[in-house]
């Protein structure tokens, strides 16, 4: 993809001129912003629709990645850097008096997720187009994405986020690749002596259109295709549809994402969606499949389906039933193609977001979905009968107690059962999943979470990205494995003061934000620590609390007890419905005002939460970090992958053993990471044990006392109500997740911090050493190893790298 300065120019002025028959010095940002996107959708075209075709050409094989959330975030300046045209066209629009950070603003969010599990995906949908790998990405195009945050008297109000209010750039409509999802109703079936004809009855259908958006690969004339589907009425059907409310059941299907990522819900409309994108999509498949009158008794060797997590797990029965019910293939013949299609990805050990669904629900959604899963179940237990003992069979079959584990289906309907992250992964063989492990302990393996390297890096911090290259070349963006190159020059001291430099710049970058979004004013030359991810008891923002408590308590004491002066950055959504969680947030905002607004303390110590925490304030974030809060109980965070992203901008990590933590303390070295707190098996044993007993460390430990008293005696103000919560939840409760007996480590490790803090050189030096080794946590590499060990599928040979 060539572009030229000049030819940009022309380009550009001559579309805002047809579109809004405007001049450059009359447009409005968003006029400009959707003229830059048609010229660089322009630019792609043409090599999205070859790309596509060559795969069809090539006849190769392709993966289907199907998730409930995506989280691109916005998509100008990713695109820009992949087509190799950020240059050019930042100094185009230079020359036109225009700026593309600017104009990048205007963008909304695709804000189609809640946290980890979506932006991962966003991840890997870059990495599989930058490795030229044919990977598609199949999901829900959401009317309304993750709800907006706003503060109000420190409570978390939810706002309606309408983000295709001035319709979506980047996605096309493909109206005429529609298909029909059958949902409701009854079935029938009807044994004609070769196979079950199947009939339904009183059955709503729903037309799916997919929008799809191209997502470039990096400098590799590479575009695959992110395809999210909308729930519409079918013209023929208007009729079924006579009122309001009947439309409104059909719209509303892809109206709004569920918020909650913390607990599971039974509710009917998830599993409507869960059905509905992957009927869509599997349709979708096997029609293109046919096309080319390839048998269908091969088609795993042609295509792979990826389950992100269990909310597509009925793919494995949708595919069974097209299978049976439309091309009329034996069961067993169709199983086999089934097993050989899947694989699916574990995110979670936490009990209470594994999905069960009733069967009765199940009934009303899908019956004829139902009946394959319960042939499935049966045929399941017949196998093993005999086989394996009762007690086995019952704790591992899909259907129990009137309720479908959806984990069981995926895992005994797919090829591969993969964690995200070692010890996860490990929990899972030993643990939370041993029975499958021990039935098919070959379906097992890790695949350890990576992230964007570029988008991370280049897009978000070009002024640390520039020191990079001006130290080791570039070849690190085609391979982030090269940025080990880095630790070379830990002795370099005019490349350590650079690196420093590099994080001040950031630094007054986002005081600069915080200002404005929040009126507070910090120091750049304040420690920035910071914690930004979703709001869950097990991730502990509320030990991150107490810690500034405690600091405040003794400054109030010791004006001087405190050397390095440090400002807490916050960002955080909590579920709605997570009563607990949006507790920790008013707390936290009442300790901001507290602090902050005290004049004892003298800028020594902020704390600032800021709104509506996503994809583009993660990105302002980041690159200004000093410290990573990765303190998550052991064992439950499976892996973390903001912990990736703010090591490769030269944070240093503040961590629990936990999910990835571990893996990147193995490559930093122990003296380069703050490790503290209860490892796994100290974890473990409490649960076995339950000796754990809380009010030991309130009642022994004066410090832990006076501040959590602070939350019940008024001096921390206006937090009467979620005060008494917080430390009834940790005393009468007996704190879950371990905060007070991790509390004293904590702190230890927190002064260590400090003081190593006060040493530049050290820390600059420990900051480059953590960005040499974040190459190794690259999306390219993470699904490079899906490709080959579970997907088996290969690079486009037409792709071409450099
Ligand atoms: C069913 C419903 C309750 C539900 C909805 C969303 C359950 C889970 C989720 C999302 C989970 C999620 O985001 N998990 C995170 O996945 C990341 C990517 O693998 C991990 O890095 C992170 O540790 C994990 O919490």
């Amino acid at each position: 993809m060539k572009m030229t300065k000049e030819n940009f120019i022309h380009e550009f002025k001559k579309r805002l001129g047809e579109r809004y028959a405007l001049d450059v010095k009359d447009a409005a940002p968003i006029e400009l912003y959707q003229t830059l996107v048609a010229v660089v959708k322009s630019g792609y075209s043409d090599i999205w629709r070859k790309t596509w075709k060559s795969y069809v050409k090539n006849d190769q094989k392709q993966v289907y990645y199907f998730s409930i959330e995506f989280l691109p975030g916005r998509l100008l300046k990713s695109n820009l850097l992949n087509m190799g045209w950020y240059d050019v066209v930042e100094a185009g629009l230079k020359d036109m008096g225009l700026d593309l950070d600017q104009i990048s603003e205007t963008e909304v969010d695709m804000a189609l997720g809640n946290g980890g599990l979506g932006r991962l995906a966003s991840c890997f949908m870059d990495s599989l187009a930058s490795e030229g790998l044919p990977g598609n990405g199949n999901g829900i195009r959401y009317k309304y994405g993750l709800f907006k945050q706003k503060f109000v008297d420190g409570y978390q109000i939810e706002l309606p986020n309408e983000w295709l209010t001035d319709g979506n750039n980047w996605s096309v409509a493909r109206t005429s690749k529609a298909v029909d999802v059958l949902m409701g109703g009854q079935v029938h079936l009807h044994d004609n002596g070769k196979y079950y004809e199947v009939t339904y009855e009183g059955a709503d259908l729903i037309k799916a259109v997919p929008y799809d958006t191209g997502i470039v690969g990096y400098h590799n004339d590479h575009v695959n295709t992110m395809r999210l589907w909308d729930a519409q009425i079918p013209a023929s059907e208007e009729i079924n549809y006579p009122t309001i409310e009947d439309r409104r059941r059909v719209e509303d299907l892809t109206s709004v994402l569920y918020p909650d990522d913390s607990n599971y819900e039974g509710r009917i409309l998830r599993l409507k969606q869960e059905y509905f994108f992957t009927s869509a999509g599997i349709q979708s498949i096997i029609r293109h499949y046919k096309k080319y009158d390839r048998p269908l008794t091969e088609i795993s060797d042609h295509i792979a389906i990826h389950i992100n997590d269990t909310h597509p797990a009925m793919c494995v029965a949708e595919f069974m039933r097209i299978l049976l019910d439309e091309e009329h293939l034996d069961w067993d013949v169709a199983w086999k193609q089934t097993v050989q299609t899947m694989s699916y990805t574990n995110h979670t050990i936490m009990a209470e977001a594994l999905e069960k669904w009733p069967v009765d629900m199940l009934a009303t959604v899908q019956p004829r979905i139902l009946q394959i899963i319960e042939e499935i179940d049966r045929r399941y237990v017949e196998e093993l009968t005999g086989k394996k003992d009762e007690d086995f069979i019952e704790r591992t079959r899909i259907i129990k107690d009137g309720m479908v584990k959806m984990a069981h289906l995926a895992i005994i309907g797919s090829h591969s059962t993969n964690g995200v992250a070692k010890l996860h992964t490990e929990l899972l063989e030993n643990d939370v999943l041993h029975d499958f492990y021990e039935l098919y302990p070959e379906r097992f393996n890790n695949k350890t979470n990576g992230i964007a390297i570029r988008r991370w890096l280049q897009v978000a911090n070009p002024t640390l990205s520039k020191t990079i290259d001006q130290t080791i070349g570039t070849k690190w963006r085609f391979d982030s494995k090269e940025l080990h190159q880095l630790a070379k020059y830990d002795d370099d001291q005019a490349l350590l003061e650079k690196i420093g430099a590099a994080k001040r710049f950031n630094k007054v970058r986002l005081a600069k934000v915080i200002k404005e979004q929040t009126g507070i004013e910090v120091s750049p030359d304040a420690l920035f620590d910071v914690q930004i991810k979703r709001l869950h008891a097990y991730k502990r923002q509320l030990l991150n609390l107490l810690h500034i408590v405690k600091l405040y308590l003794d400054l109030k004491e010791d004006p001087n007890s405190q050397q390095v002066p440090r400002v807490f950055i916050f960002g955080a959504k909590a579920a709605p419905s997570y009563h607990y969680a949006k507790s920790i947030i008013k707390c936290i905002n009442e300790v901001a005002n507290l602090v902050n607004n005290d004049p004892t303390i003298e800028g020594k110590l902020k704390v600032v939460f800021l709104e509506n925490y996503g994809v583009s304030l993660a990105e302002k974030i980041i690159p200004a970090a000093d410290v990573s809060e990765q303190i998550s109980t052991a064992t439950k965070e499976a892996s973390g992958t903001s912990n990736m992203k703010l090591m490769l901008n030269g944070a240093l990590t503040v961590a629990t053993l936990d999910g990835a933590n571990i893996e990147i303390k193995d490559y930093v070295g122990d003296d380069n990471i703050f490790i503290f707190g209860l490892t796994k098996d100290e974890v473990l044993a409490y649960e076995t044990n339950h000796q754990y007993r809380a009010a030991d460390y309130y009642e022994n430990d004066p410090v832990l006392h006076r501040i959590l008293d602070a939350f019940v005696d008024g001096t921390i103000p206006n937090i009467e109500v979620e005060g008494h919560e917080i430390y009834d939840s940790l005393l009468r409760a007996n704190d879950e997740y371990f905060v007070l007996r991790d509390f004293a480590g904590y702190v230890a490790t927190q002064e260590r911090v400090s003081q190593t803090y006060l040493d530049q050189a050290k820390w600059n030096k420990m900051c480059l050493l953590n960005i040499a080794n974040a190459g190794y946590f690259s999306a390219d590499d993470t699904v490079e190893k899906y490709a080959t060990d579970i997907w088996q599928i290969k690079p486009n040979v037409e792709v071409q790298k450099g």
